[in-house]
């Protein structure tokens, strides 16, 4: 049998020992047993080490491009053998710390030069980060510059271009100033992609932020956590804070603007005794009726004041928002509705922990207990989804599915439900639905969470 060929990108890196000298035993180890051919290598780079604790040393970066029989899998098994070998300890090194040697895995091609994909536990193909990495694609580029990207549609050359112009992140401290910036870039005819955030960024905000830099000129970013939407003070006390190193994050994924402020900065002149007036909330419309709108009072009509403001500042061209927050979305999509259709909003799909469990800035707030309690939602959720796959169309017996699946001692619930996405009503829905979503909220271990997901099509 003829084994198909595969072509493949690995990147080099290592900061402890002698980088040159592992790199060179690796690349003939991996030679070795004559299944994988290295059709070109980089030279060696110097870079200061991202991420990981303080003070690690540099790093040596390099990267190789190889033709092989092996499957990605077989690939990165030998790559593991490889650094293990040459002597790295996986089980006891540091996240992101210093290391002898690491081989990633960034692409594999086909015969055609079509990306492979892979998302297993191990395996991530194409590498979901390495579009970010200039300690990647410096290298990668020698090797490889016209070879375009799956997620930006970049070639590496202009990835590489992309990344240190966008290096240079405007940091504005107030509304007025991000109002006045965001003015001189519409008057330069650029459009603008937005995301607005709270901060303590986690990957499902940095893929909204990939997106709006990718359909948009320009990617803006508000960090602000809004006293307006929290209920329970204590809430917003605890709830995580990490400018420095948002900023860090936003600067690696092509954003070119983010944006702070007060409450006072949003609405100057408008607080009284450092409150808003009633008077001045935004209606966040029919979908706040029921679940947030009655486990959170105040809070959607909160959001939906502080998205209208946002959207004044900004005025942006599409408006980014993640799924996670279901009725959030339907209630923004009316204040975009109520301000003649602008701007665009985009929903994007939730991003998710292996374990099931939704990316929420909050969930740095579980101890390991509640993690694991937490990824009875997702059951629940996903318990639902299979019985309305089955044929299953009745919206209490779906909710009743959804509410016994994410039923777990430590997990106190306080809604379960599975409603029409688009004939949204006040109550519980009864009788038959025709499409189906499944929302939940409950508190796990004093941290309140919430998920969802739609049951039609690719549910995720
Ligand atoms: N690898 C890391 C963490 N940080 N920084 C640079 N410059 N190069 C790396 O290869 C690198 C890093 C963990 O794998
Ligand atoms: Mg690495
Ligand atoms: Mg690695």
């Amino acid at each position: 049998m003829v084994r198909s060929r595969i072509t493949a990108a690995i990147a080099l890196g290592a900061n402890v020992g002698e980088p040159e000298r592992s790199f060179k035993r690796a690349l003939s180890l991996l030679e070795r047993d004559g299944d994988v051919q290295i059709l070109r290598r980089s030279h060696w780079h110097g870079t200061d080490a991202v991420g990981g604790p303080a003070e690690q040393p540099d790093y040596t970066n390099g990267a190789v491009l190889v033709e092989t029989t092996l499957t990605p899998g077989a690939l990165l098994e030998r790559l593991h053998g490889i650094e293990a070998h040459l002597g790295r300890d996986r089980a006891n090194e540091e996240r992101r710390g210093p290391r002898v040697l690491d081989l990633d895995l960034l692409y594999a091609l086909d015969e055609e030069g079509a990306f492979l994909a892979e998302h297993g536990d191990e395996l991530h193909l194409p590498h979901p980060r390495m579009e970010e990495r200039p300690f990647v694609l410096a290298p990668l580029k020698e090797i490889a510059p016209a070879q375009r990207l799956p997620r930006s549609g970049r070639t590496v050359a202009e990835q590489l271009d992309f990344l240190e112009e966008s290096g240079g992140l405007a940091r504005l401290e107030s509304p007025a100033e991000a109002r006045a910036w965001c003015e001189a870039a519409r008057a330069a005819g650029a459009t603008i992609g937005f995301v607005p955030t709270m901060g303590a960024l986690h990957q499902g905000h940095l893929e909204l932020v990939r997106r709006a830099a990718m359909e948009n000129d320009l990617a803006c970013v508000s960090v602000f956590v809004n006293p307006l939407q929290f209920n329970d003070p204590a809430d917003l006390e605890k709830y995580p804070r990490d400018l420095e190193g948002d900023a860090r994050l936003l600067a690696g994924v092509g954003c070119a603007m983010v944006f702070t402020g007060t409450l006072e900065g949003f609405f100057p002149g408008e607080l009284v005794d450092g409150a808003l007036p009633a008077a001045a909330y935004v209606p966040p419309g029919p979908s706040a009726a029921g679940l947030e709108g009655e486990f959170r009072p105040g809070h959607l009509d909160g959001v939906a004041t502080i998205v209208d403001r946002l959207f004044d500042v900004v005025e942006p061209t599409r408006a980014y928002f993640g799924a996670k927050d279901f009725q959030q979305c339907l209630v923004v999509q009316h204040v975009a509705d109520r301000r003649g259709g602008a701007p665009e909003i985009v929903r994007c799909p939730t991003v998710r922990e292996s374990t099931g469990i939704a990316m929420s800035s909050r969930n740095a707030l579980l101890d390991d207990g509640a993690r694991e309690a937490a990824r009875a939602l997702h059951r629940g959720l996903s318990a639902a989804r299979d019985a309305w796959v089955a044929g299953e169309r009745d919206a209490s017996s779906l909710s009743q599915r959804l509410r016994e699946g994410a039923s777990q001692p430590s997990v106190d619930l306080e809604y379960a439900e599975v409603r029409d996405p688009q004939r949204w009503t006040p109550g519980q829905p009864t009788g038959a639905l025709e499409r189906a979503v499944g929302l939940v909220a409950a508190n796990v271990g004093g941290v309140r969470l919430i998920d969802n997901m739609e049951f039609d099509g690719d549910a995720r």
